[in-house]
């Protein structure tokens, strides 16, 4: 194989597209592909750091290249596939002979391509007869996902093309730091920010909140986990100043009324008093929003992952149901799906309430339907299980799950309260992680299956903007590794499914596309031909239409065709206030690394750019816990303690200290993260926690103080 093969990053959901072209294998150290950006409307040929660096990882020294399997001697050992897979097989089948076939878990990733995601919801449900799957997409959209649903009765990300926002005036980004996360979005933002209407808010004075600098733009700087009373209030001045849509909010809207006496008491100075944004900021912002056509509000991870995040982003949506924007040309409210095939990931059975086509598992026709397509009886179909964070409580507890297969996560690195994790993981009679590297959680491992990469598979993935497109295979995998779904064909054979288990993705993907059909998303139109053509395919996508580029020109997805307007309140106790001597702990992403670091710690360039977790303090802050920049510090609460160096900068509120989750082991945000959870969407609060920092002494090579 020498010709170029178009396809898209293996990491982010803005999924940039790129060429990659084989060289010559001449000299194994070097990349077996270089990689173009390649145009394409949502990146226009642009590639971050992430994804020019990407390639580097295909023949990295480090990359699994044979199954291992733990010896008697605790030790991780090199076995042959039929060794691997057989030991999976027979210890699973004896977990659910002696403890039930809820004692097998499953947690999957919002990196899979959707015919994995597809195949890993059918594995669970009928090779394993399990309900206890769920994936690492709680983390992420789960907050946005239930809002939007309770909005809109559907959840796409972003129910337009990015390229709407080119012709925006006003952009309000809420809980966002765009600028490193997905670092070609920002051309988008271009217009917005030459037309003054670049409003972005964040605690921190991030690289996207530096984007309002040019023009009249507005960083608004809260105080943490106050974005719902900040939106409470904005939509208090919409209303109380008589900015409504009032024949939209009639005409396509229910619930007026209530919530408009919800937010009778959040009044701008009420507003100020807890969010620290001054009132006339607030008035001017509601004034800007409302000021005309052209106003678009997104969401982030900065307000949707909190204890009370579902409720945050309903309360944006309402904002932008009354200033009319979703559904109206050149207008529009969405969230920002993070992970590479975040959107997909979340349509085709891998959450624990899910069967393809976004049905519900307990709906009795989604059943049927599902059933009929995997050639079983519908109550062959366990029915729902437990969200991740409870999901990873049960391990090894009485009656949870005694053994786990991990399908594209670095759950010991990512999730929430990391400490208690990582006891789970021990109490466990069998894990089982399929990666390319041994990532702090497959280390942890009886079994580590080693996998393909984004190069060297086909499939597809759903982008932010709910466009399904072609991940290509430019080069063959190492001899060593294997394809995903043929692991999951070979562990059903192995355990007597006699369900089909394609290992062809294009079959795979006709079977998604059965499945899928008269569910909510809706793949049955789209075929690899036409995507391989080019073709811009969106979801929903019904045989013989056309897809869908824009949702709710004329209707919601609820029956009645309305978007609903839900009251929704501050709850004191979601967000408690910092006690003297204790700082708000903030956690987010830097530019050069991806997630848990699993893949981006690996490439030498992105490595070198953010070696070590800094925690970034305010200089008052700094200066009264006699801290330097560079200085040695413990980052504690009651779940854990940090250790790592500081970062002095203005960028950061007095109130907080910001850490990066990318890093392991005693640099682990997550030490610090609670596991409390939003009781709608099962959301955990990682980006609000309360924390003490101290200067600590360095040690010497020695071990002594200095
Ligand atoms: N470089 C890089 N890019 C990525 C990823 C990555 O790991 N690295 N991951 C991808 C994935 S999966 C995701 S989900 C996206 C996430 O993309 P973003 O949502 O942009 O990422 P975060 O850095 O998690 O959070 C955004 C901002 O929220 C702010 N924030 C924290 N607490 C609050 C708060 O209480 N209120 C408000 N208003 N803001 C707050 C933080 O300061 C941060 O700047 O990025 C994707 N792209
Ligand atoms: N404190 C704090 N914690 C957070 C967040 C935060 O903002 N703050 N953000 C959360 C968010 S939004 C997310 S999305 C999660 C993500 O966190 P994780 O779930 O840990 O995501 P990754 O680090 O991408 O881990 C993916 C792993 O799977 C491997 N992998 C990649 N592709 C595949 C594949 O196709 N198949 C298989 N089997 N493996 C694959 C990679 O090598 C890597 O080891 O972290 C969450 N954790
Ligand atoms: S922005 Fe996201 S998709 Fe684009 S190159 Fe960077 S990591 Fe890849
Ligand atoms: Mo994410």
């Amino acid at each position: 194989m020498s010709r170029s093969a178009p396809t898209h990053c293996p990491y982010c959901a803005l999924q940039c597209a790129m060429t990659l072209t084989p060289t010559d294998a001449a000299n194994p150290a070097s990349p077996p592909v270089t990689v173009a950006g390649r145009d394409f409307p949502t990146n226009r040929g642009g590639l971050c750091k992430k994804g020019w660096t990407s390639a580097e990882l295909l023949r990295a020294p480090s990359r699994l290249g044979a199954p291992l399997l733990r010896g008697a001697d605790g030790a991780l050992h090199e076995a042959s596939w039929d060794e691997a897979l057989d030991h999976v097989a027979r210890s699973l089948r004896g977990i659910r002979a002696l403890h039930g076939a809820d004692a097998v878990g499953v947690f999957g990733g919002g990196g899979l391509t959707n015919e994995k995601a597809y195949l890993l919801g059918k594995f669970a449900r009928l090779a394993l007869g399990t309900s206890r799957i769920d994936y690492n997409g709680r983390y992420c959209m789960s907050s946005a996902a239930a809002a939007g649903n309770r909005a809109f009765g559907v959840d796409r990300g972003l129910p337009f093309p990015l390229e709407d926002l080119d012709g925006a005036a006003t952009i309000l980004l809420l809980g966002t730091n765009v600028a490193e996360t997905m670092p070609p979005f920002i051309g988008h933002l271009a217009g917005a920010q030459a037309a003054g209407g670049l409003v972005v808010v964040d605690p921190r004075r991030t690289a996207t909140a530096r984007l309002t600098d040019e023009g009249q733009g507005l960083h608004v700087q809260p105080v943490p986990g106050t974005d719902l009373a900040l939106l409470l209030g904005l939509i208090h001045v919409v209303i109380a100043e008589r900015l409504v849509d009032a024949e939209y909010v009639a005409q396509r809207t229910t619930g007026f009324e209530s919530l408009r006496r919800s937010v009778a008491s959040w009044w701008p100075e009420r507003v100020q008093s807890t969010t620290g944004v001054p009132a006339l900021t607030l008035r001017r912002l509601a004034r800007r929003l409302a000021s005309g056509e052209g106003t678009y509000i997104l969401t982030g991870r900065g307000v949707e992952q909190h204890v009370d995040g579902t409720d945050t982003a309903t309360a944006a949506i309402n904002l932008a149901l009354l200033l009319g924007l979703p559904g109206r040309p050149g207008s529009g409210y969405g969230t920002l799906t993070g992970q590479g095939n975040g959107q997909g990931g979340r349509e085709h059975g891998q959450k624990c309430d899910q069967l393809p086509g976004y049905r519900k598992i307990v709906d009795p026709e989604a059943r049927a339907h599902v059933a009929r397509v995997w050639g079983v009886e519908p109550d062959a179909i366990p029915g729902p299980g437990v969200p991740a964070v409870e999901l990873l409580q049960s391990l090894g507890m009485p009656g949870g799950v005694r053994s786990l297969l991990v399908h594209g996560s670095n759950l010991v690195v990512s999730s929430p309260n990391v400490a208690a994790v990582r006891e789970g993981l021990d109490r466990l009679d069998l894990l089982v992680v399929c990666d390319f590297f041994l990532s702090e959680t497959a280390a942890l491992a009886d079994v580590v299956l080693p996998i393909t990469q984004w190069a060297e598979e086909e499939g597809t993935m759903t982008n932010l903007e709910g466009r399904v497109i072609r991940r290509r295979r430019a080069i063959a995998p190492p001899a060593g590794v294997r394809d995903e779904l043929w692991i999951l064909a070979e562990l059903a054979r192995r355990l007597e499914c006699t369900a089909t288990f394609d290992t062809d993705p294009e079959l795979v993907f006709e079977e998604l596309r059965l499945a899928s059909e008269g569910g909510i998303a809706d793949y049955s139109g789209i075929d690899y031909a036409m995507l391989d053509r080019g073709e811009a395919a969106y979801w929903p996508y019904p045989r013989g239409s056309a897809g869908t580029p824009r949702l709710f020109a004329d209707r919601f997805a609820h029956p009645d065709g309305r978007a609903k307007l839900v009251a929704v309140t501050v709850r004191a106790s979601a967000h408690p206030a910092p006690q003297p001597g204790e700082l708000t702990l903030v956690t987010g992403r830097l530019l050069e690394h991806y997630q848990s670091g699993a893949q981006t710690r690996r490439v030498p360039e992105l490595d070198a750019a953010q070696p070590e977790a800094l925690a970034a303090l305010h200089p008052s802050t700094a200066d009264r816990l006699g801290i330097a920049d560079g200085d040695d510090v413990e980052v504690a609460n009651t779940r854990g303690t940090v250790r790592c160096r500081a970062r002095v900068t203005t960028d950061i509120r007095p109130d907080a200290v910001f850490l990066p989750f990318h890093y392991a082991d005693a640099q682990a945000a997550n030490l610090l993260t609670s596991d409390a959870v939003d009781p709608i969407s099962s959301m955990p609060e990682f980006k609000t926690n309360l924390v003490r920092v101290t200067r600590v002494a360095r040690l010497t090579e020695a071990g002594v103080p200095t």
